[in-house]
């Protein structure tokens, strides 16, 4: 049986934190798909096809990962799809609130996708996308924190 995985977020935009998590789960699962949805606590700064197309572009190496644009409620997709399982990311203990409500809730609509959660490399726990449109509104230097076509997206934006 072929063993899928949903990486779900918002991806506003893609950063190396985001890039860490997808890798890790794509070490572990036969495939993992990148799910762009709209959180609707977040108002975004790149509309969902441009969130997907930089995706697209910094995951076309990895054979294993494909990306997808969705709407609607996530264990729909993860249903439909006929996934076994949710990969989310875990930087500090300040995700773990939020995370704990999201998985409650998924689980009480669907209690056989487990969710799995990665830590992710000590180096990105302190980013967060919010973090980078912050800093790059101001020009600085975001080399270190996204991959270089997200870093010229985020410098289109803000010109
Ligand atoms: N290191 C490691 N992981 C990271 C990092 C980092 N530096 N930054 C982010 N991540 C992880 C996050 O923890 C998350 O797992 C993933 O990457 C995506 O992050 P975001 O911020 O882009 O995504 P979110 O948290 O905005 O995504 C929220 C969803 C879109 C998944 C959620 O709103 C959702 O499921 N929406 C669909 C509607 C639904 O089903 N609602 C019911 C559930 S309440």
């Amino acid at each position: 049986m072929t063993r899928l995985a949903i990486c779900p977020g918002s991806f506003d935009p893609v950063t190396y934190g985001h890039l860490d998590i997808i890798q890790r789960g794509a070490k572990v699962f036969d495939h993992l798909i990148v799910a762009v949805f709209n959180n609707q606590s977040k108002s975004p700064l790149f509309d969902v096809d441009e969130r997907l197309a930089l995706l697209q572009e910094v995951t076309k190496d990895m054979d294993n990962v494909s990306v997808d644009a969705c709407e609607g409620l996530l264990m729909d997709y993860a249903n439909e799809k006929n996934a076994q399982a949710i990969i989310r990311g875990l930087r500090a203990v300040s995700d773990f609130e939020y995370e704990m409500q999201i998985t409650s809730m998924n689980r009480k609509l669907n209690e056989e996708i487990e969710t799995f959660f990665m830590m992710t490399n000590n180096q990105y726990s302190f980013l967060s996308s919010s973090i980078v449109k912050e800093v790059a509104k101001y020009r600085a230097n975001i080399s270190d924190l996204v991959p270089p076509p997200v870093e010229k997206a985020l410098m289109d934006k803000y010109l």
